[in-house]
């Protein structure tokens, strides 16, 4: 989508720090980072967020949670690790382009909300 933040990213149209990209997934460090590890896994197809999620389009949702063990460990989260997606209005979601925030290098707050 061409006024998509990132699918600029994912273009190279807007610089990232990236981190692993494939045929389908691209992840790069996020410009706010909550952690000293934090990461964002998103699909180079554009879906809004988990909500558009369907038959045709869910193989590179198994992708994804397949390469983000691989970044986990090369990023030496051996200790563990949290992965978040956030949807719509109530879940916070800023960025409109589904993707999953890859957490850790610390021991993570327990609280959720
Ligand atoms: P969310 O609130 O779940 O939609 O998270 C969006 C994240 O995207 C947020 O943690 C900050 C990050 N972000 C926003 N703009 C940019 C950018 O231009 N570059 C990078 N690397 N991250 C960005």
């Amino acid at each position: 989508m061409s006024d998509c933040l990132f699918c600029k990213i994912v273009a190279g149209d807007i610089p990232s720090s990236k981190v692993y990209e494939d045929e389908s997934v691209y992840a790069f460090r996020d410009i706010n980072p909550m952690a000293p590890v934090h990461i964002l896994v998103i699909p180079k197809l554009h879906l809004e967020s988990v909500n558009a999620v369907n038959t045709a389009n869910s193989a590179v949702l198994s992708h994804i949670f397949e390469v983000i063990p691989q970044i986990a460990k090369s990023e030496g989260l051996e200790n563990g690790y949290r992965v978040i997606t956030n949807c719509g209005e109530d879940g916070c979601q800023s960025v409109k382009h589904l993707h999953f925030h890859l957490l850790g290098g610390k021991k993570l707050s327990e609280s959720l909300d």
